[in-house]
């Protein structure tokens, strides 16, 4: 059976990213652009959707941006009629909208425990109920959830995240349990510790210009001895969204530089 290049790409097909203005989701974005996709994305204000609009046409991408905020099904209905009006039904959606709060739990309130589910989980549970039935009528889709290392691991101060991010691995192998006969599948991306805004305080220089404890940690629990890059994630997604990976359902792919492999470096 002859293998050709060109079942990675990604002509004609349309993709929604969820906030990707800038950061991981302007990273897969641009890739599936480069791959031949028409790209479409959102953000809950128009200000960062204008900000994202000016980055990806200096990138050389013509891409569609939509105010709507993921956690309110009304605007996410509108956003997919939208892009279906302006560049047809979508074939490929990352839901990589995301938020964190880094509070320990007894401090933590149930609201601020709420709004991390609500956008982290409910975001793509509702995102992913408004593009199935179309995706069926079309008789293919691709949804890759954008999970994490905390899908798998706990650490101090995130435990509205892990939740979320815990709960995203399984709605993943929900939607393929429950849409691949379909023709549906529906994988995840878990990065490792990516270099964005969203991780920008982890990586902040100290006072006296050493590097933060938290960052030391991360290279050292890291085969890699690197954070990862936004660019790292981008052939991966890119299998993920192709026909590549067509008989590929319900996995976390851990693009993590070794993290989930390694049990940490051994005392001297
Ligand atoms: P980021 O830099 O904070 O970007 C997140 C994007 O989501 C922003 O554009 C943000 O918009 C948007 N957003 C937040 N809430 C939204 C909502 N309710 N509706 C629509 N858009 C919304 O984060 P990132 O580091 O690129 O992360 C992207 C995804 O990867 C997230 O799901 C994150 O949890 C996950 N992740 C990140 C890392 C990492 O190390 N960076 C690792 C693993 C997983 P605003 O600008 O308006 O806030
Ligand atoms: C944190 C980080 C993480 C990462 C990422 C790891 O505070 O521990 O922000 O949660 O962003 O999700 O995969």
């Amino acid at each position: 059976m002859a293998f050709e290049m060109n079942e990675f790409s990604l002509k004609g097909k349309v993709a929604l990213v969820t906030g990707a203005s800038y950061g991981i989701g302007f990273a897969i974005a641009s890739a599936f652009a480069a791959a031949g996709a028409k790209i479409a994305f959102n953000d809950r204000n128009d200000d960062a959707v204008q900000k994202g609009l000016a980055a990806y046409k200096e990138a050389g991408i013509d891409a569609k941006g939509y105010v709507a905020d993921v956690t309110d099904e009304e605007q996410v209905a509108s956003l997919i009629q939208n892009i279906e009006k302006d560049l047809g039904g979508v074939d490929i959606l990352v839901n990589n909208a995301g938020i964190i709060k880094r509070i320990p739990m007894l401090e933590m309130s149930a609201a601020d425990f709420r709004q991390v589910i609500d956008v982290d989980l409910n975001g793509p549970f509702i995102v992913s109920k408004a593009v199935i039935p179309g995706m069926i009528k079309k008789g293919h889709g691709k949804i890759i959830n954008i999970c994490s290392m905390m899908s798998e691991l706990g650490r101090e101060t995130v435990s509205a995240y892990a939740a979320a991010k815990g709960g995203l691995k399984m709605l993943t192998r929900n939607i393929c349990s429950e849409y691949g006969g379909a023709n549906i599948q529906c994988n995840a991306i878990g990065p490792g510790y990516i270099a964005t805004p969203q991780t920008a305080p982890l990586r902040e220089r100290q006072a006296d210009g050493s590097r933060h404890p938290f960052d030391q940690f991360i290279v050292a629990k890291t085969p890699a001895a690197r954070w990862g890059t936004t660019k790292d994630l981008q052939g991966p997604a890119v299998f993920l969204a192709s026909e590549a990976s067509d008989f590929v359902n319900g996995l976390v792919l851990y693009v993590d530089g070794g993290i989930l492999a390694y049990i940490g470096k051994q005392p001297e």
